[in-house]
């Protein structure tokens, strides 16, 4: 992982003249959070902490992370927060460079504090701006990589919608709408051989889209998604009726017709990433323009969100 030089290194670079911390602090490019609101980030050789305390914060870390459904397509979500969000550095949210006697693993986020560790360096900035910036990315996990499902290849993820449902194909779990999840439709994708050894199931001269495209698998005539012949629950794959030769969706010689009544839900993987960023902040005898703090690292950025296509 990149790392995040310290203050030293940007003293280098950004201090005004005047005595500079004197260690070389380096700290990875994550940081965590914690009560309502400490942020912070340690090291502990040497033992240090750079965090910041915002006092009667107007926001939650869920805050940051609230979406909103697109007004344009209610398949899609966008981050609702404004990026970045400017809270100011200020007495009351002070940004903290800490040093300290003994390990400060668990300083943080702690009902008991460790006793015996001392404070040795303490400097603050009071003026300055934590600009947040909020990125979504969303995965419909089904095995293929989102630039395999740009089926157009024109670099835009969000204009290939094979079954028309308003999710395009990277976040679709069923691309073809036929209620058989693309994962369980033989796309046997790897990184070497690609999409190549796709299942095609009425494969012939002529017929050349394989099944997770496909939503007439068999080419029987029957839209797999009415071959629920034998339990209705928006499952194809278990509509059995000769087991010798598989699900009736890949049956030709079985076409009778049991209408859908809907899609299936389809689950959408979410990975925030929440990134602070300072600018303009001032320690006692170091200034600093941009002062990258990093990314936050907390469970709560992974998540998912459902979504059913209106039948
Ligand atoms: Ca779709
Ligand atoms: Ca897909
Ligand atoms: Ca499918
Ligand atoms: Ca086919």
């Amino acid at each position: 992982m990149k790392k995040l030089l310290g203050l030293l290194l940007f003293a280098l670079f950004a201090c005004n003249d005047g005595d500079i911390i004197t260690e070389t602090i380096e700290f990875g490019n994550t940081f965590e959070a914690c009560g309502e609101l400490v942020l912070y980030k340690i090291n502990t050789n040497p033992n240090e902490s750079l965090s910041f305390q915002l006092t009667n914060p107007t926001f939650t870390i869920e805050d940051l992370l609230i979406t909103n459904v697109d007004p344009d397509n209610a398949a899609l979500v966008e981050v609702t927060t404004e990026n970045p969000v400017g809270i100011s550095v200020n007495s009351t949210n002070i940004l903290n460079y800490r040093s300290y006697n003994s390990s400060p693993t668990n300083l943080f986020c702690n009902d008991v504090p460790p006793t015996n560790i001392e404070i040795t360096q303490d400097y603050r900035s009071i003026s300055g701006t934590a600009n947040f910036t909020i990125t979504l990315t969303e995965d419909d996990n089904d095995g293929i990589p989102a630039e395999y499902e740009d089926l157009n290849g024109n670099g835009n993820y969000y204009d290939d919608d094979t079954d028309g449902d308003g999710l395009p194909d990277f976040l679709d779990a069923d691309d073809d709408g036929d209620n058989v999840l693309t994962i369980n439709e033989g796309h046997n994708f790897d990184e070497t051989v690609l999409l190549t050894l796709a299942q095609n199931t009425d494969a012939s001269a002529t017929e050349t889209t394989p099944d997770y495209l496909d939503n007439d698998d068999d080419g029987d005539g029957v839209l797999t998604i009415d071959e629920e012949n034998d339990t209705q629950d928006n499952n194809p794959l278990n509509d059995i009726t000769n087991p010798a030769a598989g699900a009736d969706f890949l049956n030709p010689n079985v076409f009778t017709s049991v209408t859908a009544t809907s899609y299936r839900v389809h689950n959408i993987s979410q990975e925030f990433e929440v990134k602070l960023t300072f600018s303009n902040i001032s320690f006692p005898t170091i200034n600093y323009t941009i002062f990258e703090f990093g990314t936050l690292d907390d469970s709560r950025t992974t998540t998912s969100r459902d979504f059913t296509p209106t039948f």
